[in-house]
């Protein structure tokens, strides 16, 4: 049994949470609840950069970084792997994935009261914003259709989700009709559905 040290809320960690579920590898990973704002000595020894995910394996020790933990999932998940990581869908995960860190920036701004920096944070929310508008453009394409998500088109969903919940930019589907179709049929899947962003 392999350990996941993450949280309900965490982006990052649900992208890996998804992609277990769509790999049908959720039995061999145990969820610990991590705080990471705790700073736990399990977490630091684990990745002195005190971030979650991390995944706890067999033959590789601790892997933190999200894109990491999920190429070590496909790999084991051998040649059949149902989530697709070709090129395309890890140009889209890399993308969501910086649209998240700066949305996280927006989000530990007000969450630490930090003061100032206003033009730092406003180009935080243009990328995010530029992020969503080349999702809508590029929705039409994405292939999961009603199949599954590839691991970019996982990240998709999980961003738009975040976006909605903690809302450091407003609302992410306005003016996004193609996204909004994809994020919603997408997130009408079990494995979405059973990893909902909660605090
Ligand atoms: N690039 C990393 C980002 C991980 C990350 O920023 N995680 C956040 C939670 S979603 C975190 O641990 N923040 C705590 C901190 O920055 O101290 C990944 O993809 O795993």
């Amino acid at each position: 049994m392999m350990t996941l040290y993450s949280i309900g809320i965490s982006p990052f960690g649900r992208k890996i949470k998804v992609l277990l579920k769509e790999l049908g590898m959720e039995n061999q990973v145990e969820v610990k609840p991590t705080q990471t704002l705790e700073d736990p000595a399990f977490l630091i020894s684990a990745n002195p950069l005190g971030k979650i995910p991390v995944l706890k394996t067999p033959d590789h020790g601790d892997i933190s970084n999200s894109p990491l933990i999920a190429r070590y999932l496909i790999e084991r998940a051998g040649p059949q792997a149902a989530v697709k990581a070709d090129w395309e869908a890890l140009k889209l995960e890399a993308l969501c994935d910086g649209a998240l860190e700066a949305a996280l920036l927006l989000v530990y701004r007000k969450r630490f009261d930090l003061v100032g920096g206003d033009t730092y944070f406003q180009r935080q929310a243009d990328k995010v914003r530029r992020t969503l508008d080349r999702l809508e453009a590029l929705a039409s394409g994405f292939t999961a259709g009603e199949g599954v998500p590839t691991l970019g088109e996982i990240q998709v969903v999980v961003l738009a989700e975040y976006l909605a919940f903690r809302q450091p930019v407003g609302d992410w589907r306005d003016g996004r009709p193609q996204l909004s179709a994809f994020v919603d049929r997408m997130a009408a899947r079990p494995s979405f559905l059973a990893t909902q962003p909660a605090d």
